[in-house]
């Protein structure tokens, strides 16, 4: 099978054809049919989580994974009714299922866990093979461009926004804000209306064309925030909402000035959560903080309930997707162009994996492991 594969950190990834990956018994073999590209895959190609992770090379990125299933491990129960021919996601939290995290379904959490694409392998290849208990099966197929994503970007900002209504920030006469407008910002946009409860929604971006989208898919107001202090940030809200202030903020970008800036933005008692990570550290003026009962959250990835209410969203049509196509060949040239910011949504490797095939064997027949290629 193809694999695009990290042989050392700081170099494009190499094409290569391997073997098709053995399962285990517990283990199902999954044809990726969509993988879709995270800003984390850059940071992870750039030895950001290099001392984290302790990974060894070859390291095949990709955590956004669908496809259909085409192996399934002698000891894979058949309770789970997972059958050849069946279209899945990969949840990407792979703990181990002992430590309280775990116990409290929290898997992203596990301090022994692993990701696929950042230890095991990921979706960056044909083939991947994934633990029984990751996979959540499509009763109403999905386009692979359209169901990738919803394992990471998809629901990154979902769990967030949950976080900031469960913290009672969000409701009417709120002012809820988004920063960032591009992959998890496209999405969060749509939580932020969906989840809360009348809040008037404010996307703050630098990009005119990601900000656009933002609008069409909810937005109430959008603020391109290039060049501006805080103080034309304020009054700019002013004008559009009528209030200086907002209630709750998601930073899906996670740089030093989308943190200054949401904290900066907060009213008494508002609550921020991040999710993006491009940067390293959190610098906020204290005294405002304490003074003003702020809070803040930290909000990473999803757990399997998480991923299993936006998948039921999705499939009931209500999520609309910013994507960019992209053929595997091309994966490299769309990681630079990933790293500079420009990919405007999600980008999304497309097999050529036909979503609807039917299934080629008895549905429930648990199938002995593949055989190397
Ligand atoms: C994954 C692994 C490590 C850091 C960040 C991520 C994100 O892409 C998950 O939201
Ligand atoms: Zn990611």
């Amino acid at each position: 099978m193809l694999a695009a594969r990290m042989h050392g950190y700081k170099q494009p990834l190499v094409i290569e054809d391997i073997k098709v990956p053995e399962i285990l018994a517990d283990q199902v073999l999954v044809r990726v049919g969509g993988a879709g590209m995270c800003r984390s895959d850059v940071q992870l190609i750039d030895g950001y989580f290099a001392e984290a992770l302790q990974t060894k090379f070859p390291i095949t990125p990709g955590h956004e994974i669908a496809g259909l299933i085409s192996a399934i491990g002698d000891r894979v129960p058949e309770s789970t009714q997972l059958a050849i021919g069946d279209q899945v996601v990969v949840a990407a939290g792979w703990g181990d299922s002992i430590c309280r995290q775990c116990r409290l379904g929290n898997e992203q959490l596990c301090e022994h866990g692993s990701w696929p694409g950042f230890g095991p392998p990921g979706g960056y290849a044909e083939y991947v093979p994934v633990p029984y208990r990751q996979l959540i099966k499509i009763q109403h197929r999905l386009k692979w461009e359209e169901l990738a994503p919803l394992t990471d970007a998809g629901v990154t900002p979902y769990r967030a926004i949950k976080k900031l209504r469960a913290a009672g920030v969000l409701g009417p006469d709120r002012v809820m804000a988004v920063f960032g407008a591009s992959g998890l910002g496209s999405y969060a946009v749509q939580y932020a209306k969906l989840l809360s409860a009348g809040a008037t929604v404010v996307v703050f971006a630098r990009n005119d064309e990601k900000l656009a989208i933002a609008k069409e898919r909810g937005a109430d107001f959008t603020i391109n925030t290039r060049g501006k202090s805080l103080a034309d940030l304020h009054d700019e809200l002013f004008k559009l909402t009528g209030k200086r202030k907002i209630d709750a903020a998601i930073d899906c970008v996670g740089a030093a000035e989308t943190i200054q800036t949401g904290i900066g933005l907060l009213a008494t008692a508002g609550a921020f959560v991040s999710v993006g990570l491009v940067g390293t550290r959190i610098d906020i003026p204290l005294f405002p903080f304490t003074a003003g009962e702020l809070t803040y959250h930290g909000s990473f990835w999803a757990n399997y309930a998480d991923l299993q209410e936006v998948l039921a969203l999705a499939q009931q049509g209500k999520i609309q997707h910013s994507i960019k196509k992209i053929r595997f060949q091309d994966v490299n040239e769309n990681l630079e162009i990933l790293r500079a910011g420009e990919i405007i949504g999600r980008a999304v490797i497309v097999f050529d994996v036909d979503a609807d095939a039917a299934p080629d064997t008895d549905a429930n027949t648990a199938q002995k492991p593949a055989s190397a290629a």
